[in-house]
């Protein structure tokens, strides 16, 4: 059984760049669905019940075939958004770990790379910092795909779906983002980053 992590914050903490009750949607609606189905998804497979979400997404061709894409779709979710929030914190932290500098040249050049991510993803998905194959890279994924599924391992997300922004944003991707810096928990990072 999954269950929904803690916030660790009021919904309210990260306004005005984000707003409360899009904070509040998203995470007792949105992230709590996810959790609902993958857990109805995992109920006749018990074997698979006790691993970890991270072991789920990384082994994806061994979930049976008939729960395969609610799992990658829901256990991505549901892994996704644990990331999120903890990715992200009141006021945002000025600890900007020099790995990122180093292999963008400088904060800058990495923000300019994650915000086009975030931007490019047509449709809904995430944009994402990972580890891959011990650098460090951005991209993007439709969906709720997890970069694990990919053999990567996520450091930053960004939540690029509408249910993400479009309440105090709405089509306005780019200014989400913007906005979006000032929240970001760079100690999480850092941690990410040293493991
Ligand atoms: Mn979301």
């Amino acid at each position: 059984m999954f269950v929904l992590p803690e916030l660790g914050y009021e919904f309210g903490a990260l306004e005005p760049h984000i707003d409360a009750k899009t904070m509040e949607i998203h995470h007792d609606k949105h992230h709590a669905a996810y959790i609902e189905k993958l857990n109805a998804a995992l109920e006749k497979y018990p074997d698979f019940q006790s691993k970890k979400i991270e072991e789920l997404l990384s082994d994806i061709k061994d979930i049976p075939e008939d729960i395969r894409t609610a799992v990658q779709n829901n256990g991505g979710g549901h892994h996704n958004h644990t990331l999120f929030w903890a990715s992200m914190k009141p006021g945002g932290s000025q600890n900007v770990p020099e790995a990122i500098s180093k292999a963008f040249g400088n904060l800058d050049g990495f923000k300019a790379k994650m915000t086009d991510a975030g931007i490019t993803r047509f449709g809904s998905g995430w944009a994402w910092l990972v580890k891959s194959a011990n650098n460090l890279e951005v991209y993007s994924t439709a969906n709720q795909d997890s970069p694990l599924t990919e053999g990567k391992i996520p450091i930053l997300g960004l939540d690029v779906w509408e249910h993400a922004y479009y309440l105090k944003y709405q089509n306005r991707r780019p200014e989400y983002i913007e906005n979006w810096w000032s929240v970001v928990n760079w100690d999480v990072v850092s941690e990410r980053l040293s493991k």
